[in-house]
């Protein structure tokens, strides 16, 4: 292999969630677990998350709904990529926290948790504290939101379905006057971005970087986002 050719295989760059995807699609964890260590050390850990492990993920559910991969393989890819997580993790968001509080909680039946898992990572970095409820009854939302007064609830849609839950949920905020921030995202909502205002949300964005962006107006004096550039380039 000529040098040219080494740098082309082993280099970080755009594409390279595809070779981290289909190493893990072939069951070589190690291989997969080289392009991480190999990523992190040429660029920032939260671009990590947005540029390798969130377009990965959605080839995997691209590559299932048109029958070209098994739900195994899926399975494969997202638990691998969660482990995987745990290691950038480390990289960038701190024990402890002190700033604004969150809650966040996915949607009705929703199991998509990885995106906002993402989003409260990068929340952290911010130093924001997250609370993530234990249920999302609209009972335990509003009892929570009320007793922890949080500054924002952060609501995650990974599929349509949990449209009218959401709707649900936000109507009952409002209606006891909730003074802090709703915000929603998830494929569905980046599916058709609509729905946002649609629910009546205070705010949405397509990834956590672009959400920290949209915050940063109402919580000027918020931590951590100087570097954002290098999170989402
Ligand atoms: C991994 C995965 C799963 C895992 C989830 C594991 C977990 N712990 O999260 C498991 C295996 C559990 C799963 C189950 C199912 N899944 Co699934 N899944 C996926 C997959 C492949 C990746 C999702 C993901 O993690 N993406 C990566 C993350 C990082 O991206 P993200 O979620 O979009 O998050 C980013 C933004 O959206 C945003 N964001 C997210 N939340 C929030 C919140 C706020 C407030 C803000 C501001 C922003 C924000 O920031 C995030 C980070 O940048 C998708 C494919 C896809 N294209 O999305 C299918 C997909 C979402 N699943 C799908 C389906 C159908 C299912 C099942 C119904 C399958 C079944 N028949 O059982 C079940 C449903 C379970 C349920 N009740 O929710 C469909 C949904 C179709 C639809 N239109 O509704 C998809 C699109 C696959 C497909 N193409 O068919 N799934």
């Amino acid at each position: 292999m000529t040098g040219a050719t080494s740098q082309l295989h082993s280099g970080i760059g755009p594409r390279t969630y595809r070779r981290y995807w289909l190493r893990l699609y072939r069951r070589d964890v190690e291989g997969a677990r080289e392009i991480v260590v190999r990523a992190l050390s040429q660029w920032a850990p939260q671009r990590i998350y947005l540029r390798l492990f969130e377009p990965a993920l959605n080839l995997s559910g691209t590559l299932f709904a048109k029958g070209r991969i098994t739900y195994h393989d899926e399975h494969f890819v997202t638990h691998h990529t969660l482990r995987f997580m745990r290691t950038v993790r480390r990289r960038f968001v701190p024990r402890e926290t002190f700033g604004p509080l969150a809650l966040a909680t996915g949607v009705g039946q929703e199991s998509h948790l990885i995106g906002l898992r993402m989003v409260c990572d990068f929340l952290r970095w911010a130093n924001w504290r997250i609370h993530w409820l234990t249920s999302n009854d609209r009972a335990v939302v509003a009892e929570t939101s009320a007793r922890l007064a949080p500054d924002a609830v952060l609501l995650s849609l990974g599929t349509d379905g949990s449209v009218i839950p959401a709707g649900r949920l936000i109507a009952d905020l409002r209606r006891w006057g909730f003074p802090g921030l709703i915000a929603v995202g998830g494929r569905a909502i980046n599916c058709d971005p609509r729905r946002a205002e649609e629910l009546n949300a205070d705010l949405s964005a397509p990834n956590a970087a672009a959400f920290l962006r949209a915050l940063r107006p109402r919580f000027p004096t918020m931590r951590g986002t100087r570097d954002l550039a290098g999170a989402d380039a």
